[in-house]
């Protein structure tokens, strides 16, 4: 009997639970490169020359390991055009019995493979992915009888079930779990950061360029240059390099920003563990024991596998927990249209205008960027969480709904209302002169909250503040800002409030 193991875009790892289902010898292995995926949001083309030509790279490993490969190319005469039909495609040409496929990174995707097994003449069967730290089962079960679901408690937990960090007692190494209080510095005063590695363009990699050239240039997004790893080798020469140059100062600089600078200490792995490239276990891994060999600070380390070992594998539990009807949340009811701003529009506000230059040269730009800045403004302008969450999904290389989501919709617009976040992630421009050199170069002010050049985040933050006040002002959390907010005579604060308005209008003409 001929199974088929179906493997996506996302899924390019050797340890694939659907892989181990198989028989090497007899049994063939799918993958295909499909317009509905590449085109269902408008993917940045960074994004789909990367997991095009790591498809294609995986492909090629595969069947150098002896595996029967059957790939679809994106151009192909035949090609059908989205999961369903290719694979159906493949099981009637390749006369296929039984299909494995491992559990999808996407609700979407997800309903698909539920469709298909009651469509389907042949059992097709999911796997867990068992690639995460954290089953879904496992998520719910820890959720269950929570009042809160925070991330700290959770990442507690998982470090204890890994043994990272942690010494024979299971306490933590250095007596305390979160070292993020040290991690608050601002990078203005550093004079060069690490260079970053560069990769060859290959056959495979230039004939995707070609292609993506031809038929995604209209999408936003700069396809040169391309330097993205695209083999499990390149990724893991990334990681290490990360390792040997960055990581010392991860901890110190994670929340810095700096003009021309897109990268700082950060890792630029996303990429690679969300696609397979890279798991999850062994970066925590190599984390520790540069923390043991004296390479990096415990402040770096345990920010670092925070990161991956909590939040990432958190998020995906919030993800699977709550959707589908989490994708509809909107607490706020918030409804202003994503601004062109967003696309590249020309904006006085330079901290805008730099993070979205830098996400459409490189599809990144770091945690900080993403949420302090363009989450920031989206939560404050009250921009519409589906045209926000859609635009996250585009636009980055590393965006997956399973991550993106919950990030984007949960972290940065508080439109869960509180699941994820214990506060919304409000800012006026004061934290981003404090964390960032953007202000210098910006034709506003953000000593100013009113007058011609205020700063737009200082009258959006107030008005934030007031307008919600029904719903946020209980919240312990945010206490100072009401104090300070109802300290203000009605004067100030109708002139603040106007300022806004202002603002919001400026906004929509596209004169901000
Ligand atoms: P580093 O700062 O070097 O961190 C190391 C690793 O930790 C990352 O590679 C990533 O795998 C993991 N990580 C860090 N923070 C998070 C987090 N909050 N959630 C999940 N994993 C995390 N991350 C994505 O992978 N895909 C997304 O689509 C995505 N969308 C986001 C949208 C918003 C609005 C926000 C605020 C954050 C989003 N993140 C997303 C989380 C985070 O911004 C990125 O993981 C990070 O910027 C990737 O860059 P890096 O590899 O240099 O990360
Ligand atoms: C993002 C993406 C793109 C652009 N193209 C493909 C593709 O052609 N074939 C494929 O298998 N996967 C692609 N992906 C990734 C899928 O969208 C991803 O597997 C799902 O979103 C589930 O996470
Ligand atoms: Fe951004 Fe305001 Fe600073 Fe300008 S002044 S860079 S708009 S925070």
């Amino acid at each position: 009997m001929t199974k088929l193991c179906f493997i996506l875009g996302d899924q390019l790892s050797e340890s694939l639970s659907s892989l181990a289902a198989i028989d090497k010898h007899k049994d063939l292995i799918f993958l295909c490169e499909v317009t509905e995926e590449a085109t269902y949001v408008a993917h940045h083309p960074k994004k789909i020359a990367f997991l095009f030509s790591a498809m294609r790279h995986f492909a090629q490993l595969l069947t150098g390991l002896g595996y029967r490969v059957r790939y679809t190319e994106y151009d192909d005469v035949d090609n059908a055009g989205c999961f369903e039909a290719e694979l159906c495609r493949a099981i009637d040409e390749e006369k296929i019995l039984e299909v494995h496929v491992t559990f999808p990174g996407e609700w979407r995707v997800l309903q698909k493979m539920e469709r298909l097994k009651k469509e389907l003449l042949i059992p097709l069967i999911i796997h867990e992915d068992t690639r995460f730290l954290c089953s879904i089962d496992e998520f719910n079960c820890w959720a269950k009888d929570k009042k809160q679901l925070r991330m700290e408690y959770f990442y507690r937990m998982m470090r204890q079930k890994h043994h990272l960090l942690t010494d024979t007692r299971g306490k933590p190494v250095g007596g305390t779990w979160n070292y993020d209080k040290q991690n608050r510095k601002n990078a203005n005063h550093i004079k060069t950061f690490p260079g970053r590695l560069t990769h060859p363009i290959d056959e495979v990699t230039s004939a995707v360029l070609s292609l993506v050239e031809k038929n995604f240039s209209h999408h936003f997004g700069q396809l040169y240059p391309f330097n993205f790893a695209v083999t499990r080798e390149q990724a893991l020469c990334e990681a290490n390099d990360f390792i040997e140059h960055c990581l010392v100062y991860f901890g110190d600089y994670q929340d810095a920003m700096r003009s021309n600078e897109a990268n700082l200490y950060h890792s630029k792995l996303s990429f690679y563990l969300n696609a397979g490239l890279l798991l999850p276990l062994e970066l925590c891994c190599i984390a520790e024991e540069a923390f043991k060999n004296k390479l990096a600070p415990l402040n770096a380390v345990e920010g670092f596998i925070r990161q991956i070992l909590g939040w990432r594998e958190y998020v995906r539990g919030i993800y699977w927990l709550m959707m589908p009807d989490y994708a509809n949340k909107n607490y706020f009811n918030s409804s202003r249209p994503l601004p062109s701003l967003y696309w590249g529009q020309d904006t006085r506000m330079f901290c805008i205008k730099e993070v979205v230059r830098q996400t459409k040269t490189e599809a990144y730009s770091h945690h900080i960027q993403r949420l302090m800045i363009t989450g920031n403004f989206a939560l404050l302008a009250g921009l519409n969480p589906k045209d926000v969450c859609e635009w996250y999904l585009a636009v980055y290389a590393d965006a997956f709904e399973w991550v993106e989501l919950p990030n984007t919709l949960g972290m940065a617009l508080y439109a869960d209302g509180g699941v994820m976040a214990s506060k919304p992630y409000a800012a006026s421009g004061k934290y981003i002169q404090k964390m960032s050199n953007f202000c210098k170069s910006c034709t506003y002010d953000p000593r100013h909250i009113v007058g011609e050049h205020a700063c737009p985040f200082n009258s959006l933050y107030w008005n934030f503040i007031d307008q919600h006040q029904d719903t946020l002002k209980i919240n312990p959390r945010l206490h100072y800002a009401y104090l300070n907010w109802n300290k203000m005579d009605q004067e100030k604060k109708k002139n603040i409030l106007d300022k806004a308005a202002q603002v919001l209008t400026a906004l929509d003409a596209e004169q901000l």
